[in-house]
């Protein structure tokens, strides 16, 4: 095969090599007809390409054809690399090709839906070209999911989903480091893990059924089974009504069980790990995808502690009382009082990732260990970034007597889940864990402030295409 060269590779240490090259047409400009510009573009990264009316090389027909080439579609260039004395505006690569070939591989449409450029300007340059009387279709959030195949092409876009795998990674990574067991439960299952009415109900060759809320039982169950510490991602499904910037129907869920030895802190000193781990490796791995987001979407790095901030739901609500904010102790937050009470958190603390534990029991599922020393109270916890629920975390109750009271109790439909309750019988260690929701806690890294940003293609109550 011939020696391709990627575009991020172009650089001034290949002046006067040829290189071939293979991207999309990002713009293209005439010059009479014995000049052209190519800007091509590949993952992110753009370069500037000459077409020059040249003897033997370049004919006036190779630059007529290279200006009717439509946006967006695929060319491989060869050329010559050449260092211009200025820089070069509107593209990525500080070196320009002198075209010697230029071939069409496939072409795009030539009226595309989405214009990439417009998709991927800042909202402040969108206002400023508007004002400055630009013809620009500003890309609303509705037509770039509708179009998500090209507004994914968009560098902001491919760094999200950069980060994404990398969070994914890191998980992974750092729970094997630490003796965690990877597994795979079911997504059909024969009724709510969750409770509530966010159930995805399915006919199963004449049963009913349903699309799993969480792995819940099933990752208890694996516990009962032994692997002592375990960890799954995989697909979640909660059929929302509500339309909201945080929610999705369908989401990726990190989660972790473990057997625990003495309290609930043990499950949190994970948390606490993982995701210092998890942050420090997304600012040292991610520096160009954090910038191309940045580009697009202006966010301040997460402020964090290299120990995670723990506050009792009891010191958080005094905290909002002394500003005025009256919350049922016994209740649980609404978004409003989370947001408020991350912005006094980060007054006081400096801290924008922090865990608030003991909720009230009266607001956790059914599979919650109450506090030994207070019942109304129990021994879970959330965990926010900037305001926001990523994590909802617990020690769970292993005695099967009190657990099918406790199902009872929540108005769970208890011969739905007879063969979890059952699995307590045979002998169960004491236990806890958590789930984090993937797409939030890459929205919430980077400020975004739509779910829908962080998700490839997002499943909401209104959107089941692409
Ligand atoms: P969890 O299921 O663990 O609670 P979550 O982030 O999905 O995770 P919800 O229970 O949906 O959380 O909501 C958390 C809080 O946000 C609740 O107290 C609820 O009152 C509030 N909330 C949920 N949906 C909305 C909405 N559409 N508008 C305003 N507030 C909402
Ligand atoms: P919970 O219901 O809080 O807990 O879900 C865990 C985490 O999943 C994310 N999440 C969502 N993300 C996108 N769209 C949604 N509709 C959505 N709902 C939840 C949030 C949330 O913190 N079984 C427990 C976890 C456990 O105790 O181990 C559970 O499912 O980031």
């Amino acid at each position: 095969g011939r020696k391709w060269t990627e575009v991020k590779a172009l650089n001034e240490d290949l002046k006067d090599q040829v290189a071939l090259i293979r991207g999309r047409v990002q713009a293209i400009r005439a010059v009479g007809k014995k000049m052209a510009f190519v800007v091509l573009r590949e993952r992110g990264f753009t370069v500037q390409c000459i077409l020059t009316v040249t003897p033997d090389v370049v004919s006036a027909q190779m630059v007529k054809f290279a200006t009717s080439l439509s946006r967006e579609s695929i060319v491989d260039i060869e050329g010559v690399i050449t260092v211009p004395a200025t820089t070069i505006k509107g593209a990525t690569q500080q070196v320009e090709v002198q075209v010697k070939k230029i071939y069409c591989v496939n072409k795009a449409i030539p009226a595309l839906p989405i214009n990439i450029d417009d998709a991927a300007r800042s909202e402040e340059e969108i206002e400023n070209a508007l004002k400055a009387g630009e013809q620009l279709v500003r890309v609303n959030q509705d037509t770039r999911l509708n179009f998500r195949v090209l507004d994914i092409r968009t560098p902001a876009n491919q760094g999200i989903f950069r980060i994404q795998c990398q969070v994914e990674n890191i998980f992974r990574q750092f729970l094997l480091s630490e003796g965690f067991v990877g597994i795979h439960t079911p997504k059909l299952i024969a009724g709510s893990s969750e409770g509530g009415s966010a159930v995805f109900k399915l006919d199963y060759k004449g049963q009913p059924a349903c699309l799993a809320q969480s792995p819940q039982l099933h990752k208890q169950m694996a516990i009962c089974g032994d692997f002592g510490r375990v960890f799954e991602i995989g697909p979640v499904f909660r059929a929302e009504d509500s339309f909201t910037h945080r929610h999705l129907c369908e989401f990726t869920g990190l989660d972790v069980e473990m057997e625990i030895k003495e309290h609930y802190s043990e499950v949190m000193d994970v948390v606490d790990r993982l995701f210092v781990t998890m942050f420090d490796s997304l600012n040292d791995t991610c520096q160009k995808e954090l910038e191309a987001i940045n580009e697009q979407y202006r966010f301040k790095p997460l402020k964090y502690l290299r120990k995670t901030l723990r506050l009792t739901f009891e010191e958080g609500i005094q905290m909002l009382r002394e500003v005025g904010v009256e919350i049922d102790p016994l209740g649980d937050l609404n978004t409003e009082s989370e947001r408020k009470l991350g912005q006094l958190v980060l007054e006081k603390y400096d801290t924008e990732f922090y865990i608030l534990h003991r909720y009230p029991l009266a607001v956790r599922p059914f599979y919650t260990m109450p506090c030994y020393d207070n019942p109304l109270y129990s021994n879970s916890f959330d965990v926010f970034i900037r305001g926001e629920e990523i994590i909802s975390g617990a020690q769970r109750v292993h005695v099967p007597e009190y657990l099918l009271e406790r199902a009872q109790a929540c108005g769970i439909d208890v011969k739905t889940i007879s063969t979890y309750i059952d699995s307590f019988r045979y002998g169960a260690p004491p236990h806890g864990g958590f789930g984090v929701g993937l797409e939030r806690v890459v929205m919430l890294f980077c400020a975004l402030n739509n779910i829908r940003k962080s998700s490839l293609f997002p499943r909401d109550p209104q959107r089941i295409a692409p």
